[in-house]
């Protein structure tokens, strides 16, 4: 079957490499990057663009009519830290703009639909070492309790009307062709930038503040996997953890040094950020993920911070 691909947020962090993914796999004309603001040149010169803006439901609604997708990528989303300074409409993004995409999956009949969650939607009551899929959750963000409600959404329209929704629970992502959009974790994006200009960094996290993160490839090859994987597969309709491999500030500063060894770090010491972090896990349990559609991670610490590192030299 041919596809039809609606990238909602592809200017993102992870948009703009999904775009890229997906191209290459289904065709140009056949991915739709969408956003509410002019894409970035890599997007625009490979495939049709359209600007959209998830809470204007007449502009999405007359996209989907247009386009009549097979597949809907929603990454629209503000994310934790941005989230705390512009509470209300951190909500009114993540949560209406949910809602007006599954809606209209539903009324377009839309095969399948992904939709990202995160580590965010735990709290400082779940368990912070491997940290299963089920437990206590008392996210204490607006974007994570955004995101808990989300994936309910999700699990209900799934429940309900039958949508294939899939949803993934990143954890902080590092990639080198896109900046990351305010979240928490975006000094392990950040220090590699630094580090390759400046010789140094001053990380808003302390030296210890270990958190799952992820790298970019395989977040995008687990977010292709899902949305691949036979619906019967999918047992979960919430969102699946994905564990990444956690690290520290410290830790990732000393691979860095391995490669650039003049690099010298040090923590700002106060910001709201670390009590975001404080309250997330520090480790995840992703067994159901490689259990249900065969996820295994391929990047450790050593090959991120060289891909890194490599590439970004290149751009310079
Ligand atoms: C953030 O830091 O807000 C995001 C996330 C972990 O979802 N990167």
């Amino acid at each position: 079957m041919t596809e039809k691909i609606l990238v909602i947020g592809a200017n993102g962090q992870i948009g703009t490499e999904l775009v890229n993914a997906l191209r290459q796999i289904h065709g140009s004309d056949k991915v739709i990057a969408s956003d509410i603001k002019s894409p970035t040149f890599s997007i625009r010169h490979t495939g049709p663009f359209e600007i959209v803006n998830v809470l204007d439901e007449d502009n999405l609604h007359h996209v989907f009519n247009k386009h009549r997708p097979t597949q809907v990528y929603l990454l629209a989303a503000i994310l934790s830290a941005v989230g705390e300074q512009k509470p209300k409409m951190a909500w009114d993004l993540n949560m209406t703009g949910l809602l007006h995409v599954l809606d209209y999956a539903v009324e377009f009949k839309v095969n399948k639909v992904f939709w990202p969650s995160s580590i965010a939607v735990f709290g400082p009551h779940s368990p912070q070492q491997h940290t299963p899929q089920y437990c206590v959750m008392d996210p204490n963000t607006v974007y994570g309790f955004s995101k808990l409600a989300g994936e309910r959404w999700c699990e209900y329209y799934f429940n309900k009307y039958g949508l294939d929704v899939r949803s993934l629970r990143y954890p902080g992502l590092i990639g080198w062709r896109a900046n990351p959009g305010g979240g928490t974790t975006d000094y392990a994006v950040h220090i590699f930038h630094e580090a390759l200009k400046y010789g140094r960094y001053q990380s808003f996290l302390s030296a210890n503040t270990a958190l799952p993160m992820m790298y970019m490839d395989d977040a995008i090859r687990a977010t292709l996997m899902l949305m691949d994987a036979p619906a019967d597969k999918i047992k979960i309709r919430s969102s699946y953890n994905l564990a990444g491999i956690s690290f520290t500030p410290a830790q990732l500063a000393d691979q860095i040094k391995n490669i650039i060894p003049y690099f010298e770090i040090s923590y700002t010491g106060s910001d709201p950020r670390q009590a975001i972090a404080d309250s997330w896990p520090k480790s995840i349990d992703d067994a159901d993920a490689q259990n249900d559609w065969g996820w295994q991670l391929e990047y450790d610490l050593p090959k991120i911070v060289e891909d890194m590192i490599v590439n970004l030299r290149r751009g310079l």
